[in-house]
């Protein structure tokens, strides 16, 4: 994706299939610590390949995936459950490379990753 510096974007996020995902938007390195915090939640059982389990674990928003509290306070990240859509509204202020990806261990790596590139 091309942006333009100081846009805001809403990015509607549909989950056609049958899995948990996760649309985020960061810099690389910043991906790659989220991967490491997502391993260890479904490791612990508050996430799983279909959903969000334990949600007392998670501070969950009303009538959506979306989540608050632990690592997923951040407004620059939502999961999308299965056949669920979800927005994400982002405003890129500078110029920037960055990449949308889905942090749901072993997704990444698979290729749900792409460049945004802001300027
Ligand atoms: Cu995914």
């Amino acid at each position: 994706m091309e942006i333009k510096a100081g846009e805001t974007v809403r990015f509607v996020l549909k989950n056609d299939g049958a899995l948990l995902h996760e649309f985020n938007l960061g810099k690389a390195a910043s991906h790659a610590a989220h991967q490491k915090e997502m391993a260890a939640m479904f490791q612990n059982g508050t996430l799983s390949p279909t959903g969000v389990h334990d949600m007392s674990n998670m501070g969950h928003a009303m009538g959506g995936m979306k989540m608050v509290g632990m690592e997923h306070d951040d407004p620059n990240s939502v999961l999308v459950g299965p056949g669920a859509s979800e927005e994400l509204i982002w405003t890129f202020s500078a110029a920037t490379e960055l990449e949308f990806a889905c942090n749901i261990p072993g997704h990444y790596q698979s290729g749900m990753v792409g460049k945004v590139t802001v300027r």
